[in-house]
């Protein structure tokens, strides 16, 4: 296992190419032991003792936490899925980051207690034209809304992992629901079959997952006795679009090192340089 923020993990060919196909990747055993300790007591201490709500909304963006936002073995997956070429640099980041939570899942929770109770959604469905959209165009990916879950306990495939419909990202027709717009499966005359042919993964602590938010997935009962689901869910987007309302504490990015405090830039391009990060060049 590696760890370290040092240089950046280019995208593979293979990578590539299964991310292309399936819409989702395992990046499996990336972060060390004393890593994985670090930062799992870290978001154990920011849910309270029901462990599942969040008390401090922004610890994933402090502490060893922090440090996943902008690790290598995300940078090049990032830069090539969401970035071009020209505007990749040194010294900022050619994409940015828009939420960051921690979720912690003890044996037995149920799907249930989220808003959506489990439903398989989508940020947009992909069969339209928006700037969240999966596309690849001129042998380039560009991932739209892109989330990467670090898992830090292990997950054992049928017991709770994010699940996802492989390939639903590049879809051409609805859902079978009522209303081609609507960015879920509900009312869908095929909603068994649809979860029926989802899928999810195992894989060890220290894991990270990538997908792109075009693709259908869904959150779903913790079942694994042997240990809770404590995972911090990164997302991601492309200098020029925005998904999430931010509002994070002009302090807190104040106080990251230069280059990562620019993954919470303004989201524009005419008018100036758009580079670094400053309270006055802010993501809300
Ligand atoms: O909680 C989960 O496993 C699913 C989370 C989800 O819907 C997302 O990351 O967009
Ligand atoms: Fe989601």
């Amino acid at each position: 296992m590696k760890s370290g923020n040092d240089a950046p993990i280019p995208m593979s060919e293979e990578q590539k190419f299964f991310f292309d196909l399936r819409g989702w990747i395992l990046l499996p055993g990336v972060l060390s032991d004393d890593e994985i300790a670090a930062m799992k007591a870290e978001a154990f201490a920011a849910v309270d003792p029901s462990q599942h709500m969040v008390i401090n909304p922004d610890s994933s963006y402090q502490g060893a936490l922090q440090t996943l936002l902008d690790h290598p073995a995300i940078v090049g997956i990032l830069s090539e899925i969401l970035a071009e070429e020209r505007f990749l640099s040194e010294d900022y980041y050619a994409f940015r980051c828009e939420s960051s939570f921690i979720t912690v899942r003890s044996p037995g929770w149920s799907k249930r207690e989220r808003s959506d109770g489990g439903l398989p959604h989508v940020v947009r469905p992909p069969q339209q034209a928006n700037a969240m959209r999966y596309q690849v165009a001129g042998r380039k990916i560009f991932a739209g809304l892109t989330r990467v879950v670090w898992e830090l306990e292990e997950v054992k495939a049928g017991h709770g992992g994010t699940s996802f419909l492989s390939g639903s990202h590049k879809a051409h027709f609805n859902y079978g629901g009522p209303d081609p717009y609507r960015p879920n499966i509900s009312e869908s005359m095929w909603e068994n079959n649809i979860r029926e042919m989802m899928e999810d993964y195992s894989c060890p602590p220290g894991s990270a997952v990538v997908f792109t938010e075009s693709l259908l997935h869904a959150a779903n009962d913790w079942t694994n006795p042997d240990n809770p689901r404590c995972a911090v869910f990164n997302c991601y987007n492309s200098l020029w679009a925005q998904w999430h309302r931010m509002n994070l504490d002009h302090a807190i990015v104040e106080a990251m090192p230069p280059k990562r405090r620019s993954l919470f830039r303004g989201v524009w391009q005419i008018g100036g340089q758009n580079d670094a990060y400053s309270i006055d060049n802010r993501s809300l």
